[in-house]
């Protein structure tokens, strides 16, 4: 079910790992930037179809994917989870066109990221509509204290590799989060989450942007020395530990 959106609740991400729906954006912000993603794609937003574009880190290529990534919708609700000192550290477009079979297996973030220590919140941030139909984010609420081992998936549909198996994941507790455009739900590293294929005609555009504070060191020669991908931004406050200096971002000029 859609909701109008809640109040980002505190309370509700520390004791269930997740807040949200939580209205971020307007629906005129919203719109623009659904535009200026398809204008991005070089696809028509009327004949939404696969890419083969590399989605991620955009927020490194364009002004508006970074003031997308820094909108006050998210970084307000971030100072309230990680304090005032926050890094940005990575953005990625979940883009399911009508009809993929792609499917985001269970998983918790933290299973891929070498990071010490392990700080990080997401907002995930539906541009257009997220249904249950299209294959909207799915979260299990309390399972953020826990880490748990995660194995090959072994399914060319699934997007990733590894993810959690049907038996270590209790579905029955699963929450849909169906968003309406401009809407976004805030999760943590270790909250268990995934999304099925979409099976509609309706795109699902969305993006994730990820957060962290200065005292996390990000071990990037584990990370295959990923800086196409991984860069670090000071968005608020200040950054007194330096442990990051060699990966630092330049905020795009267009
Ligand atoms: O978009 C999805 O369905 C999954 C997103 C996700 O795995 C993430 O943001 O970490």
């Amino acid at each position: 079910m859609i909701t109008r959106g809640n109040p980002f609740s505190i309370r509700q991400y520390r004791e269930e790992g997740y807040s949200g729906p939580v209205q971020g954006l307007s629906l005129q912000e919203s719109e623009y930037y659904y535009r200026l993603f398809f204008d991005a794609l070089e696809q028509s937003r009327y004949e939404p179809a696969a890419t083969a574009k590399n989605l991620s880190a955009w927020h490194h290529q364009y002004r508006w994917a970074y003031e997308l990534a820094t909108h006050p919708g998210i970084v307000e609700p971030m100072k309230e989870i990680l304090g005032s000192d926050l890094i940005l550290w990575a953005m990625h477009f979940w883009y399911k066109p009508p009809g993929s079979e792609k499917y985001i297996p269970w998983h918790q973030d933290i299973n891929y990221w070498p990071m010490e220590p392990a700080i990080n919140a997401t907002a995930w941030v539906s541009l257009g509509w997220s249904i249950e139909e299209n294959g909207c984010l799915k979260v299990i609420p309390g399972t953020h204290n826990t880490v748990v081992r995660h194995n090959d998936t072994g399914d060319a549909n699934s997007a990733f590799g590894e993810g959690l198996a049907a038996d270590q994941v209790d579905e029955s507790r699963a929450v849909a989060l169906e968003m309406s455009p401009g809407q976004i739900a805030f999760f943590n590293e270790a909250t268990i989450h995934g999304s099925n294929a979409n099976s509609s005609n309706v795109p699902r555009v969305a993006f994730s942007v990820r957060y962290t504070t200065p005292e996390v060191r990000f071990l990037i020669e584990q990370w295959g020395g990923d800086t196409q991908r991984i860069k670090t931004f000071l968005v608020a406050g200040e950054d007194t530990f330096k442990r990051n200096e060699a990966i630092k971002g330049t905020v795009p000029d267009l």
